[in-house]
């Protein structure tokens, strides 16, 4: 039997869709034109007005949002609504340059819990579920996120955020939670911890709800295996919104997308061409609800492709591919979002070159990160200490920036491997 939360909504004709899609992003685009005058700025550069938008066929019409324009309208220059309205912030990790700040009316948390219970209702779930949050909560939209989508459906709500691993496994047994929301490299490590301690007879959980990080079908059939659940992924980010812009079904084959609130394209992230669907490409996606950052056109990055066959859960919404990658040099290590050049902004403030590596790696599941840089000739004739000194001073500058700590590895110079095309910054050996 399925399981829907709004079924009217999730398994709508598709004509319908369209047609509620049109509708809303007219509402939209003036919503954006009369608030947010970076955008409207924008559209008048490019020649187009709230008029020439007449249904979502017209959405090629409408310029691009970027990370850039993020950074350059930062904090409130996307701001749809008076503060007066607005009543959340959340946030991407990283530098204050590289820093995403998302706003949110309480209409928008609203949307958002509903487009996390959609997700939760897939996998079968219903009020008489236990729900363990384990995505963290702050900042990081993953915890709020997929808290609020267990509230709306009434389901039983363990708030743990992520770590503190032995208590996650006390009230995983004892409050016999039926359903795991965390990244996947975390629900590899916690099936591993209730392996070594025994309590394997003691879990309850039928259901994992995995997402905010890249993993592959063969790391989904381990978690399966090892825990004895199904494994779902979610999608989303926290420009549009969170977890909950897409969510996994029982077929398992693609996330479904919640299009009554995000429309999603694909495009050729060198042309900026709009493919085909079926086409592989960089996923564009104009939030055609949301009051308080109401990004329109917003290029995300992620590589995948999208689809509009039918599905046997009986959705109408259209499905995303599992990420198959992204168009720009965004890593994410422990769940944080890292641009090698936030770390080479560090490296040549402190005075050294730019011939340094990034080596990622997994060991118990969790990520690793090592920084290997090249002394300066000057500092190669400092003293033992005098460099673990300065590799000292480089991890704490490094984890204030990414928040995450990192390995620093000072190496002789002229060590690093020089590459006759582009240099080598990352090495990726994560197996996942
Ligand atoms: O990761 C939101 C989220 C929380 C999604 C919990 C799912 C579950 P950000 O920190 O802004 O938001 O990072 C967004 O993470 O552009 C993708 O590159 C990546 N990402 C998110 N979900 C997946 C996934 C949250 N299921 C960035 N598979 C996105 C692969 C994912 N990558």
């Amino acid at each position: 039997m399925q399981n829907y939360y709004q079924p009217e909504i999730e398994c709508m004709p598709q004509a319908d869709m369209k047609a509620l899609q049109s509708r809303r992003l007219k509402n939209q685009v003036w919503h954006v034109w009369d608030n947010v005058s970076y955008y409207k700025e924008k559209m008048v550069k490019a020649g187009v007005t709230p008029d020439d938008i007449k249904s979502i066929d017209d959405l090629h019409k409408l310029p691009f949002v970027t990370k850039d324009d993020l950074r350059e309208a930062y904090p409130y220059g996307l701001l749809g609504v008076s503060l007066r309205d607005a009543v959340r912030i959340q946030s991407t990790s990283g530098t204050t340059g590289r820093r995403v700040v998302a706003f949110y009316t309480q209409h928008d948390i609203d949307l958002w819990e509903d487009c996390c219970a959609r997700a939760i209702a897939a996998t079968g779930s219903t009020k008489d579920d236990v729900v363990q949050v384990a995505y963290g909560y702050g900042l990081f939209t993953g915890g709020p996120g997929m808290n609020g989508g267990s509230h709306k459906l009434g389901s039983l709500t363990l708030p743990m955020s992520s770590g503190f691993t032995e208590r996650q496994l006390q009230f995983m047994c004892d409050l016999e939670a039926t359903v795991l929301c965390c990244t996947p490299s975390y629900a590899e490590f916690l099936a591993e911890s209730i392996e070594e301690s025994g309590l394997t007879d003691k879990i309850k959980l039928k259901a994992g709800i995995f997402g905010a990080e890249a993993w592959s079908n063969e790391m989904r059939l381990r978690i399966e295996e090892k825990l004895g659940i199904k494994a779902y992924d979610i999608y989303g980010l926290t420009e549009i919104t969170g977890p909950g812009v897409s969510f996994e079904c029982c077929e398992q084959t693609g996330m479904h997308i919640n299009e009554d609130h995000f429309v999603a394209e694909i495009i050729d992230p060198e042309t900026e061409e709009v493919l085909h669907e079926g086409s592989k490409g960089e996923i564009v996606f104009t939030c055609i609800t949301k009051q308080a950052f109401p990004l329109l056109r917003y290029r995300t990055r992620d590589i995948c492709v999208l689809s509009s066959d039918a599905c046997s859960c009986g959705r109408t919404l259209k499905k995303m591919s599992r990420l198959m990658g992204r168009s720009d040099d965004m890593l994410i290590i422990k769940g944080v979002n890292v641009f090698p050049s936030q770390i080479e902004t560090v490296l040549i403030e402190y005075g050294l070159s730019s011939n340094y590596q990034l080596v990622i790696d997994r060991h118990n599941h969790s990520d690793t990160l090592e920084v290997c840089v090249e002394l300066t000739p000057e500092m190669f004739s400092d003293t033992v200490r005098a460099i673990e000194r300065r590799e000292r001073e480089l991890h704490e500058k490094i984890k204030n920036i990414l928040g995450i700590a990192a390995k620093v590895t000072m190496v002789a110079p002229k060590t690093i491997t020089r590459s006759e095309g582009k240099a080598i910054r990352v090495v990726d050996k994560r197996k996942i």
